[in-house]
C-alpha cells in the first residue's frame, strides 16, 4: 500500500566462534556511526559487539550509538583522535582530506561488481590503505560496506544527465563527488549526512545519493518521490579505533578487535547484498518511483563522467588507479 513500508527483516546474527581471550583489564568501547539502527551497518555493529563481549568474557563492553548521535562521520573521527570516543565506521569519502588515496573509491563506475571491491579491499591495496590510515591518532582495523550509491530527488524522474540540469544534489563532503555532479550538469551541495534528512525535507536540496538500504533506513523516501538506479559509486566503510584507546589495550585484545572487525565487515557485506533487492522493492511498494537504467543509458552517464578520471588522476596517483582497473 502507498506510504506503508514493511520493517526490514534482518538475518539472524551468526554464532560467535573462537576461544575466550585471556587478558588483563576492563574496557568500554563507545562505537558511533552515522547511519540509523535499521540499516545493515548497525546490524554489523551488533555482531561486532556480540563477538567482542563474548570472547572477552565481558571484560570489554561495547555500546552502540547509531544515527550520528555522537556526531557525523568527520566529528566522530575527530573525537577518536582526541580520545573522547573509542570507535567509529565512516564512509571513506569524507576522510579524503586526511587520507587522499581514499579518493580512488570515489571514482565513478570503478567497480562493476561488488566482488571486485572485495578483492581490492581485502587484497594488498586495501591492506596497505588500512596501514596508511593507522596514523594521525587513528588505527584502521577493517573494511565494511556502505555500497552502491543511487540517486534520489524530489522533482522528476531522471534517466539521463540532461534531466539533472539545475537540480541541487547533496553530496558528501568530498570534492570528487562534487566534480561528478557538476560534470553531470547538477548543482552539488556538500553537507554532512546528519543534516541531510532535514535539508531534503525543507527543500534546501532537491536530491541526494546513497545505497538503497541507507535511503530506506534514513526514510529519505518519505521526502523524495523519485529514484534512479545509477550504481555510480561503491562506497566502503572503514572501521577506526582511537589510537589513545588502542595503546591501552593488551595485545590479545587488540587482536580480538581486529578479528571481530574482519568478521563484522564480511557479515555486513552479506547483509547489505542479501537485502539490497528486497529494500529496493520495499521502496517501490512505499510509492517511490524508481527508474532502472538500461546498459545504454548507463553508458551515457559513464561517457559524460570520463573527464572526472582525468581531473583526479594526478591527485590520486595514476599507478593506483591503473592497478585497480586492471583487477576489475
Ligand atoms: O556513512 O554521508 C553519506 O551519504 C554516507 O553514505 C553516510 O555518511 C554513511
Amino acid at each position: 500500500a502507498l506510504g506503508a513500508s514493511a520493517a526490514t527483516e534482518m538475518p539472524p546474527l551468526p554464532e560467535v566462534t573462537g576461544d575466550k581471550v585471556e587478558a588483563e583489564g576492563n574496557f568500554n568501547i563507545k562505537f558511533s556511526i552515522g547511519t540509523t539502527k535499521s540499516g545493515a551497518q548497525y546490524r554489523g555493529l551488533e555482531y561486532f559487539e556480540k563477538i567482542v563481549e563474548q570472547r572477552s568474557g565481558g571484560d570489554i563492553q561495547v555500546e552502540l550509538f547509531p544515527g550520528a548521535q555522537l556526531g557525523d562521520d568527520l566529528q566522530a573521527t575527530s573525537a577518536l583522535q582526541a580520545g573522547t570516543l573509542e570507535m567509529t565506521m565512516p564512509s571513506t569519502s569524507p576522510l579524503v582530506n586526511m587520507f587522499p588515496k581514499f579518493a580512488v573509491f570515489d571514482l565513478p563506475f570503478l567497480f562493476p561488481k561488488p566482488e571486485m571491491a572485495d578483492a581490492v579491499l581485502d587484497g594488498e591495496i586495501g591492506q596497505q590503505m588500512l596501514e596508511d590510515a593507522s596514523s594521525k591518532g587513528l588505527v584502521a582495523i577493517g573494511w565494511g560496506e556502505n555500497g552502491y550509491r543511487q540517486l534520489t530527488n524530489s522533482q522528476r524522474p531522471v534517466d539521463s544527465p540532461d534531466d539533472l540540469e539545475g537540480l541541487k544534489i547533496r553530496t558528501m563532503q568530498n570534492e570528487l563527488h562534487m566534480d561528478i555532479w557538476r560534470t553531470l550538469g547538477a548543482n552539488p551541495t556538500p553537507m554532512s549526512f546528519a543534516e541531510l534528512f532535514t535539508a531534503l525535507e525543507q527543500g534546501v536540496v532537491d536530491g541526494q545519493e546513497n545505497p538503497w538500504i541507507t535511503i530506506k533506513s534514513s526514510k529519505f523516501n518519505e521526502v523524495q518521490d523519485y529514484a534512479t538506479e545509477t550504481n555510480h559509486v561503491y562506497t566502503p566503510f572503514i572501521t577506526l579505533v582511537s589510537k589513545r584507546f588502542w595503546d591501552r589495550l593488551p595485545e590479545e585484545y587488540q587482536q580480538l578487535l581486529r578479528d571481530a572487525a574482519t568478521k563484522m565487515g564480511n557479515y555486513q557485506r552479506d547483509v547489505s547484498r542479501t537485502l539490497n533487492d528486497q529494500i529496493k522493492q520495499d521502496l517501490k511498494d512505499s510509492g517511490m518511483q524508481i527508474t532502472e537504467l538500461t546498459d545504454e543509458q548507463i553508458k551515457v552517464f559513464q561517457n559524460k563522467l570520463e573527464p572526472v578520471y582525468k581531473n583526479w588522476r594526478d591527485e590520486i596517483g595514476g599507478e593506483l588507479i591503473d592497478q585497480i582497473r586492471t583487477k576489475v
